[in-house]
């Protein structure tokens, strides 16, 4: 057996969302020096993990009691997210931190995207922009700009540090009335184009990460929503659920919300 080479996929990055429980009782019968060790081994690791090559980590303060503290990580080697979950799962000590929720995908290009030919169509059919103008040669070229910057930003993504985090996994409806996976692609695609428009209605207020996890874990994508204020991600939450991508063939999982804090500040509102 190979031992060590790395697990780094064809394309994109690997992501694991990670919730943990704070067990106080285990946790106050360590002395104060025994705390303040364990808080500077999880502080460190994270820090580490953070040098690493293309990896981000978050770190998050958990709103509701379904957790109390979790983490996103982001890192291209699967080797890493093993070494990294054992480490932060033993990092305040054994039997602190309970895992309450994890989550496996990875980055990835949706089949959906915007293609040069549609967007040409669009211009000419329904902005009436002829094909041989200036105007259509400046719109194409900064649609090309636009999307090779998006593309990026799905495989290789930079991650936001706006305080306010919702993931949930979604899936796409397998059933005997809707079937999404039996739909022919050009409606798939027609579907998917109507869930962009929704979607680029909140340019700047939300930025998502769709990652994909189809036989890596439970439901067919992770869904992460970075905006300002939990408004927006209510919003764009309820405005999806009336587009019909969202309304007829997609199934939810539970939702966790979080605020990106810093460690220190971190630990000082978990009371540890
Ligand atoms: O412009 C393009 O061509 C890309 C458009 C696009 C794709 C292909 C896009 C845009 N998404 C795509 C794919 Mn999305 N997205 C979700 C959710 O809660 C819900 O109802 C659904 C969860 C949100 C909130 C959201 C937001 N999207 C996908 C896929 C993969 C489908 C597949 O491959 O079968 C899923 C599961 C998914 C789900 N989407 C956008 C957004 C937003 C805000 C946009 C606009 C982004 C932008 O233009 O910057």
């Amino acid at each position: 057996m190979e031992k060590n080479t790395a697990l780094i996929p064809e394309e994109g990055w690997h992501c694991l969302h990670l919730f943990y429980r704070v067990e106080y009782g285990q946790w106050q019968l360590l002395n104060r020096e025994e705390q303040n060790v364990a808080k500077t081994n999880l502080a460190s690791l994270v820090q580490e993990v953070r040098a690493m090559d293309s990896t981000q980590t978050l770190t998050l303060n958990m709103v509701t009691p379904k957790a109390d503290i979790g983490f996103m990580l982001i890192t291209p080697d699967l080797h890493d997210v093993n070494k990294i979950e054992k480490r932060l799962s033993l990092s305040l000590g054994a039997d602190i931190l309970t895992p309450v929720y994890s989550y496996l995908s990875l980055t990835e290009e949706s089949e959906y995207i915007t293609t040069e030919e549609d967007y040409a169509r669009t211009l000419e059919k329904e902005q009436n922009i002829k094909p041989d103008s200036e105007k259509f040669a400046e719109a194409m070229k900064s649609f090309r700009e636009q999307m090779k910057h998006y593309r990026q930003e799905r495989v290789y993504p930079r991650l936001p540090d706006w305080p306010v985090v919702c993931f949930y996994n979604m899936s796409k409806r397998r059933g005997e009335q809707r079937n999404w996976y039996a739909l022919p692609y050009d409606e798939r695609r027609k579907l998917m184009k109507g869930h962009a428009v929704v979607g680029r209605e909140f340019a700047g207020k939300v930025k998502q990460l769709i990652t994909g996890s189809t036989g890596l874990d439970d439901a067919e994508w992770g869904v992460t929503l970075f905006a300002r204020n939990t408004f927006q991600i209510k919003a764009i939450v309820y405005q999806m659920r009336f587009d019909p991508v969202s309304a007829e063939y997609a199934d939810f999982g539970e939702f966790y919300i979080g605020i990106q804090l810093p460690l220190d500040e971190l630990f000082r509102r978990l009371q540890l």
